[in-house]
């Protein structure tokens, strides 16, 4: 019995290691050890043995099954594998993909308007400069004369970064920190724009995003007036929406700036749209970058691109902007 026991393993395991499926495994699984298999036979058989060939019997029957389980979990982890793969392999999406007769895809509405802008500067000799979204106290808040307790840092809901001391590291809430890089690190004549991502901690609404885009203007050389700011920002009001536009300026307070003023733009329809903030660069803010005030004046104004792509595109819903519905973003 123990040779045909011995011949039954050796024929089970070339089964099992040519099964080419988990379906045919696991027929194969109920024909080895099913009632009606050879192997249960053979058990059926031992009770009428001496006790001692019983024994041996018995062991190489245990012995024999227990390589069976082995050779069939085996086998069984190899084609599952190879089933995850092939499974893997058909859902693959090719990202690469075109679709036909059209552009797999394209720059989203304020990536498009970032680079409308900038073409619309640099077409008025200004340079494109960038800053880091995660910022310092002093590049944020500090150099640009912001007092440490002064109440005008709750203007701008600041969301900390839990690095450093606290409340030193932050994500930046506007892009003036990039003036502040640019004039320490280059000497006047300056004709720069900053365009970037800013974040703040407030309750988002059709109007007001906790994470939206400015971009940022700044001019420093000799004998900049408050005419040059004016002229700039309806130039460039103009440029980017049409001739039948214009601006305004209103007063206001910023720290950086002295005066300061906030600037909206009239829509064909006579209604306004508040756009940005804007002033003469504080004498402070030059002193802090190692500009010489008495030989140096400079303007600055930053402004909200998602508003302005907004007006510019009829959507009614900043919110739509941070959306990643498909229909909503093919249309630009
Ligand atoms: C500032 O951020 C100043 N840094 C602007 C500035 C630059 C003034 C240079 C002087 C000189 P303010 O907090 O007002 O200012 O924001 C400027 C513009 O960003 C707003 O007019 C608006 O268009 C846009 N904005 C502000 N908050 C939000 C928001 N939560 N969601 C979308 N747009 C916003």
């Amino acid at each position: 019995m123990i040779d045909e026991i011995r011949r039954i393993q050796a024929e089970s395991t070339r089964r099992i290691d040519g099964a080419a499926t988990l379906d045919e495994l696991g027929e194969l699984q109920r024909d080895l050890f099913g009632k009606a298999s050879e192997l249960g036979g053979l058990k059926k058989q031992l009770g009428g043995l001496a006790p001692e060939a019983r024994r041996e019997a018995g062991l190489a029957m245990n012995e024999a099954t227990e390589a069976l389980r082995t050779a069939l979990d085996g086998r069984r982890s190899i084609l599952e594998a190879s089933a995850r793969r092939a499974q893997a392999d058909a859902e693959r999406l090719d990202l690469t993909e075109v679709r036909a007769g059209r552009d797999a895809g394209h720059l989203h509405l304020v990536t498009q308007t970032i680079e409308e802008l900038e073409d619309v500067f640099v077409g008025l000799g200004f340079t494109v400069a960038e800053g880091p979204e995660v910022e310092d106290d002093w590049h944020n808040f500090t150099a640009l004369n912001f007092g440490q307790f002064h109440p005008a840092r709750d203007m701008q809901d600041t969301f900390f970064v839990g690095l450093g001391e606290p409340k030193e590291v932050v994500m930046r809430t506007h892009t003036s920190p990039v003036q502040i890089r640019v004039m320490e690190g280059q000497a006047p004549p300056i004709y720069s724009v900053m365009p970037g991502r800013v974040y703040r901690n407030e309750a988002t609404d059709s109007t007001h995003l906790a994470v939206f885009h400015q971009l940022e203007c700044l001019v420093v050389d000799e004998g900049v007036t408050f005419a040059h700011l004016a002229g700039t920002i309806d130039r460039f009001t103009k440029a980017y929406f049409g001739p039948g536009w214009t601006s305004r300026l209103r007063p206001s307070y910023f720290p950086f700036t002295e005066p300061s003023a906030e600037f909206d733009i009239q829509r064909p329809d006579g209604t306004w749209l508040e756009l940005g903030g804007c002033g003469m660069v504080h004498p402070n803010v030059l002193a802090n970058c190692g500009i010489d005030p008495e030989a140096f004046s400079g303007f600055a104004f930053g402004f909200g691109l998602d508003r302005l792509a907004a007006t510019r595109h009829g959507v009614t819903d900043l919110r739509e902007l941070a959306s990643t519905d498909i229909r909503f973003l093919e249309q630009f």
